[in-house]
């Protein structure tokens, strides 16, 4: 394992007050996004749409690195220019989403197990080559009534940390990723009980199976209220307890901490990042910043609509909710 390597791709990834930009949505989740807004479910507009992404000018200003999807690495602009060599030029590092998704755990009814182990070395191996230098792979916890499980909490982390040593061995920087989700109508209490034990599973996990924390990137939730519970707690409250959280869990040692947003209205996803490092920033012993997905593109997407003449207003968009959270990251955020 190339330590050096690893330690040097996570930090390039978490510098400058810059995040990641998740953008893996799988085909069953782009075509859904699509579905909503009236936009053709075809492979010719998924491309467009990366397309509008990847050639977003300022773009690297706030953005360090990508998350493609298998489809979008392989995809290229219509001047036949590949979105691997545009990003690049860019000075934004690829990263691939390796998971095969989230299945029925057998057993334990509501529960979910990712795959994608198999062949996943070979894989690996094959993005590697084509200059992609980091991968991630996503759990999916759910809070409900007698869940989650002592088990389903055991064989995704034991997951986790199969792939993480395999991106590792490879040279690739495993982005870890066990989200629980913020449906249902649980407390920002219970939230935070259950990242706890998943966390606290998870880096045991990564422990025992050798991982080195320095060359991963963390990309938790954030410990929030559900979606209907019935106290929705302020900004100043969900970063104490996140924070909090993940200082009694997550090692000093871990090459950097980047949230998903998880279906947080954007503007409040922004403001939360915000108020952990203007309350918090100090007691911090890890670089933490965003890998949003629907918190960066929603609005632009919105805004495209699958238009061409919608594209530069669509970028324009995007852009500027890329640089809003790089502001988060500053404590610098003026609710915008
Ligand atoms: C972009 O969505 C990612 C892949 O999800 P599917 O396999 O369901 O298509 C997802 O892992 C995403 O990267 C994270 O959840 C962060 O996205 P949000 O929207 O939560 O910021």
């Amino acid at each position: 394992m190339d330590i050096h390597g690893l330690k040097n791709i996570a930090q390039r990834l978490m510098a400058d007050d810059k995040g990641l930009l998740a953008m893996d949505e799988s085909l069953a989740t782009c075509n859904k996004r699509f579905k909503a807004l009236g936009i053709p479910e075809t492979e010719e507009f998924r491309r467009k749409y990366r397309q509008l992404i990847v050639t977003t000018p300022l773009l690297e200003e706030s953005i360090s690195g990508a998350i493609l999807f298998d489809e979008t690495v392989y995809q290229k602009t219509e001047d036949g220019v590949s979105f691997l060599s545009l990003l690049e030029h860019k000075g934004i590092i690829a990263g691939i989403k390796v998971d095969e998704g989230a299945v029925a755990l057998a057993g334990f009814l509501g529960e979910k197990i990712t795959e994608g182990l198999d062949g996943l070395r070979n894989r690996l191996e094959v993005y590697y080559s084509l200059g992609i230098r980091f991968a991630k792979w996503r759990a999916v916890i759910k809070i409900d009534e007698g869940i989650p499980t002592k088990a389903c909490i055991k064989v995704n982390a034991v997951t986790l940390a199969r792939y993480a040593a395999l991106c590792q061995e490879v040279g690739l920087v495993p982005i870890i990723e066990p989200e629980v989700l913020m449906d249902g109508e649980h407390t920002l209490g219970k939230c935070e009980e259950v990242t706890s034990l998943v966390l606290k599973e998870v880096f045991n996990e990564l422990y025992e199976q050798r991982v080195c924390l320095e060359g991963m990137i963390l990309k938790p939730n954030m410990v929030v209220p559900s979606l209907e519970c019935k106290v929705q707690n302020d900004v100043e409250a969900v970063a104490e307890a996140t924070i909090s959280c993940f200082l009694r869990v997550v090692p000093a040692a871990v090459g950097g901490v980047a949230f998903l947003s998880g279906g947080q209205p954007y503007e409040l996803a922004s403001k939360r990042l915000n108020m952990m490092h203007l309350r918090f920033g100090q007691l911090m012993p890890w670089p933490l910043t965003f890998s949003f997905s629907r918190a960066i593109q929603q609005p632009a997407l919105d805004i495209w609509k699958g238009q061409d003449q919608n594209v530069k207003a669509a970028q324009e968009m995007l852009a500027f909710r890329a640089s809003c959270n790089s502001a988060a990251r500053r404590a610098a955020y003026k609710n915008a």
